[in-house]
């Protein structure tokens, strides 16, 4: 089954969205994998936002990041990196669609509140970062109440 990295960024610990970011994902019917508070270290920002150094914002961003803890998820499913991108919205949220979560609960793309991976390949790559020591899978017994 595939799987996405979701991310709660300081913002939406330090203002108590995890629950609501979570309560999205469990709704729509994705499996939850693993979960875990932490306050990340610079150098695991600089890799997982390795692909950004070169912006402009980079600085401030590993900084935000660094802020406070966050609240990293691993959640399966089908099509859950697709899917949940959209559940979180665009990233600049002045461009989220209400009823997403940026879109419902954020205005500044520099406190944007979320982060979810955007290929298969990146999300792979994000779980063995942030998950270091690796995720376990479950046998869940609904699924025939989710997929035909
Ligand atoms: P996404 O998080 O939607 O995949 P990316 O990968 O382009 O978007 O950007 C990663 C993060 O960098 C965003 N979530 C946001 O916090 C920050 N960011 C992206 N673009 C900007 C920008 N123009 N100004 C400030 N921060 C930005």
């Amino acid at each position: 089954m595939e799987r996405t990295y979701i991310m709660v960024k300081p913002d939406g610990v330090e203002r108590g969205l995890v629950g609501e970011i979570i309560k999205r994902f469990e709704q729509r019917g994705f499996q939850l994998l693993a979960l875990q508070l932490l306050t990340p270290t610079k150098e695991l920002l600089e890799q997982h936002y390795g692909d950004l150094a070169g912006k402009a914002f980079f600085p401030g961003l590993i900084k935000y990041m660094l802020s406070g803890p966050v609240v990293g998820m691993v959640w399966a499913g089908k099509q859950v990196v697709k899917t949940g991108r959209v559940m979180l919205g665009a990233t600049n949220p002045l461009d989220s669609a209400p009823g997403t979560i940026r879109g419902d609960f954020c205005i500044d793309v520099g406190k944007n509140l979320c982060h979810g991976s955007d290929s298969v390949e990146n999300a792979e790559k994000e779980i063995a970062l942030w998950f270091p020591n690796g995720v376990a899978s479950y046998t869940r017994h609904i699924e025939s109440l989710i997929y035909e």
